[in-house]
């Protein structure tokens, strides 16, 4: 697309009053936050055993990575594809044990992500961070909330020692960390007690917050979920708990969009979330059916929220994405789903919200709609594809190109 593309649009936006350029300059000082567990199906590096209790991954597409060096060279690739600057999130899961020392969960110290931060500072990255409730002999259906004490206070002490790294990579990295609290608790059939659990998921997490972290470095947020593999019909940690929870703590609850019953419009919570704790975190995802976390399309959910984050002020918001999709090639999935967060946005930085507001007060609701539904065949792909050429980055598809190379370059040799 040529330059006369891009001001033919910016001409046509400037009748609405929608400042492209402006466009521009607020979607380049978004970061959003690329989740490491897409390059090697949330298998993590202690052992070979992929991912269990409570999440799964499905498909064997060739070529993940195997080891730390692996998966940084392929965040690398991934973000030489994705215009702006980002950050990175980890899992516990990920630390790197030098010399093959592997200590377990409860142990883990800021040590072990030393290379990870030598990698962010190279790259001028952020990180963001996560404990590891899953994939381990002591996450069986029940962690922070078991009726075991001893299991409680194992996950208790992993919970600390998360808070302790994630202060390490606030300050070196010298922007806070958002460190999110996600454990699978929950039970495959009908409990009797419900009450039982969930209060001793609060005493957990109440001991956790114990330690006294560094507030302008970590910034906590916990995941509420609706069910999950093995948990169909109670999850710890639902919807009502995690927001009450968090609202009494004083940290943030996080909005996971496959976490909902699959009709419920997630978008329509942000607005809430925002007045009752004035940020809102987010993992943004694709739930088929069932919180599937699929690679995220443009679809009407991602669209919505994007919308809501735009029209309620992304300094508000932590974006973050949570897919694994192991069928298809996990370098494309973290291009195409940051790219399409970032065209999103877009579309919604290009809404003449103003006005479409005043319509609804007005309760010009035909207008509304008829306007809401033409901004849609509005020409933002001229103005995305201007936003990449500033970014010297390919605007289109040619990108699949890149990611091909790199498959038969690196990729296949890791058979
Ligand atoms: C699981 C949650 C959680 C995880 C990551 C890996 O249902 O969405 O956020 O996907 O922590
Ligand atoms: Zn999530």
């Amino acid at each position: 697309m040529s330059k006369s593309q891009y001001e033919a649009a910016k001409k046509q936006y400037a009748v609405l009053g929608v400042d492209t350029e402006k466009a521009i300059r607020d979607l380049q000082k978004i970061s959003i936050s690329m989740h490491c567990w897409q390059g090697d199906d949330v298998g993590g590096f202690e052992n070979d055993l992929g991912a269990t209790g409570g999440i799964q991954t499905t498909g064997n597409y060739p070529g993940k990575a195997r080891t730390p060096e692996e998966l940084m060279a392929d965040i690398d690739k991934a973000l030489s594809l994705i215009p702006g600057k980002h950050r990175i999130n980890l899992h516990a899961c990920y630390a790197i044990f030098e010399d093959g020392k592997k200590v377990d969960r409860d142990k883990i110290e800021p040590r072990h992500f030393k290379k990870w931060v030598e990698f962010a500072k190279k790259r001028g990255l952020g990180i963001d961070f996560n404990p590891t409730f899953f994939s381990h002999p002591l996450a069986d259906g029940l962690t922070l909330s078991s009726e075991d004490p001893r299991v409680r206070a194992f996950w208790v002490k992993h919970g600390i020692q998360c808070l302790k790294i994630a202060e390490y990579f606030g300050k070196e990295l010298k922007t806070p960390c958002a460190i999110n609290f996600w454990a699978p608790d929950g039970l495959k059939d009908e409990p009797s007690d419900r009450l039982g659990p969930r209060r001793r998921m609060a005493d957990s997490l109440d001991k956790i917050f114990k330690y006294k972290y560094d507030k302008k470095l970590v910034i906590p947020t916990f995941e509420s979920k609706l069910f999950g593999i093995g948990v169909e019909s109670y999850t710890v940690n639902s919807h009502e708990f995690v927001m009450g929870y968090a609202q009494k703590k004083g940290i943030l609850a996080l909005l996971d969009m496959g976490h909902f019953h699959i009709s419920e419009n997630v978008a329509d919570k942000i607005s809430s979330f925002l007045m009752t704790f004035g940020k809102v975190a987010f993992h943004i995802s694709r739930p088929v059916r069932w919180d599937s976390d699929h690679v995220i399309r443009i679809d009407d959910a991602v669209s919505a929220a994007a919308h809501e984050i735009v029209r309620m002020d992304p300094k508000n918001f932590i974006v973050a994405l949570d897919y694994f999709d192991a069928s298809i090639n996990r370098i494309a999935a973290w291009v195409l789903g940051m790219r399409n967060m970032q065209k999103a946005l877009l579309q919604a930085m290009l809404e003449p919200f103003g006005t479409l507001k005043a319509l609804q007060d007005a309760r010009q609701y035909t207008e509304q709609l008829v306007l809401q539904e033409e901004l849609k065949a509005y020409p933002w792909q001229a103005v995305w594809e201007e936003f990449c050429a500033r970014a010297k980055m390919p605007a289109n598809e040619a990108w699949m190109a890149e990611v091909l190379k790199y498959e038969r370059d690196v990729l296949s040799q890791r058979a």
